[in-house]
C-alpha cells in the first residue's frame, strides 16, 4: 500500500511536470502566432491605405487629363505598377521627360499627383531609388500593385476589367492572383478598392 502511494505520487509529479511543460509551448505558441496575425492584419490595413492614396490620386490625374493611365487588356494587371509610377509621380505629362529630368521650365505641364511616391524620400517604402520610368510600387508584402485601366490608350474597352473606371489591387500575402477565374483559391486574401 504504501509502495502503490509513493509510485502514484511520483507519476502524478511527473504529469505534473509534463502538464507544465504543455502549457508553456502552448503558451509560446500563442504569443508567436498572436504577433503574426497582428502584423499581418497590420500590413492589410496598410495596403488598403495605400490603394485608397493611389485611387485618390488616379481621380485627380482624371480630371487634368480626362483619362486614366491606359493599359493594355491584362486578366491579372500584373508588372502595370510602373505605368501608375509614370502617371501620378514621374511624368505625368507624357513628354518623356521625368521628374528628375530636365529643369522646370522646360517641363512646365509635369505635376506630382503623389509625393509619398517619391523612392528617395516614401516613409511608405513602397518604391526603390532610383527612379525611373521603369519603378515599381509594391505592397507591404513586396509584390507590384496590380493594375488595369477599364480602356486602353486609343480608347477601346478592354475586356477583363471588373470597374467601369479601373481595377486597383493587391495580391495579398500570397502574391498570386487570378481574378479571371472566380473563386481560385490565391483571390480569396486579395485586396482590394
Ligand atoms: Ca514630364
Ligand atoms: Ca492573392
Amino acid at each position: 500500500m504504501k509502495t502503490t502511494l509513493r509510485h502514484g505520487k511520483s507519476a502524478f509529479t511527473l504529469i505534473e511536470i509534463l502538464v507544465v511543460i504543455t502549457i508553456i509551448a502552448v503558451l509560446a505558441a500563442a504569443t508567436v502566432g498572436g504577433t503574426r496575425f497582428a502584423k499581418e492584419r497590420q500590413k492589410r490595413n496598410q495596403a488598403e491605405i495605400q490603394i485608397q492614396l493611389l485611387a485618390k490620386s488616379l481621380e485627380e490625374y482624371k480630371l487634368d487629363r480626362g483619362i486614366y493611365p491606359a493599359t493594355t487588356d491584362s486578366v491579372d494587371g500584373r508588372n502595370n505598377s510602373d505605368i501608375l509610377f509614370n502617371a501620378l509621380y514621374w511624368d505625368s505629362d507624357d513628354d518623356d521627360e521625368g521628374a528628375g529630368i530636365g529643369d522646370a521650365a522646360g517641363d512646365q505641364d509635369q505635376k506630382i499627383y503623389l509625393d509619398s511616391l517619391d523612392p528617395a524620400t516614401s516613409s511608405h517604402k513602397w518604391t526603390q531609388a532610383p527612379a525611373s520610368d521603369r519603378t515599381k510600387i509594391t505592397d507591404p508584402w513586396k509584390n507590384e500593385y496590380r493594375y488595369r485601366s477599364a480602356k486602353d490608350s486609343t480608347g477601346t474597352q478592354n475586356a477583363s476589367t471588373d470597374n467601369v473606371d479601373f481595377d486597383l489591387w493587391s495580391s495579398g500575402p500570397d502574391g498570386e492572383s487570378k481574378p479571371s477565374i472566380t473563386g481560385d483559391q490565391s483571390n480569396k486574401d486579395d485586396i482590394k478598392l
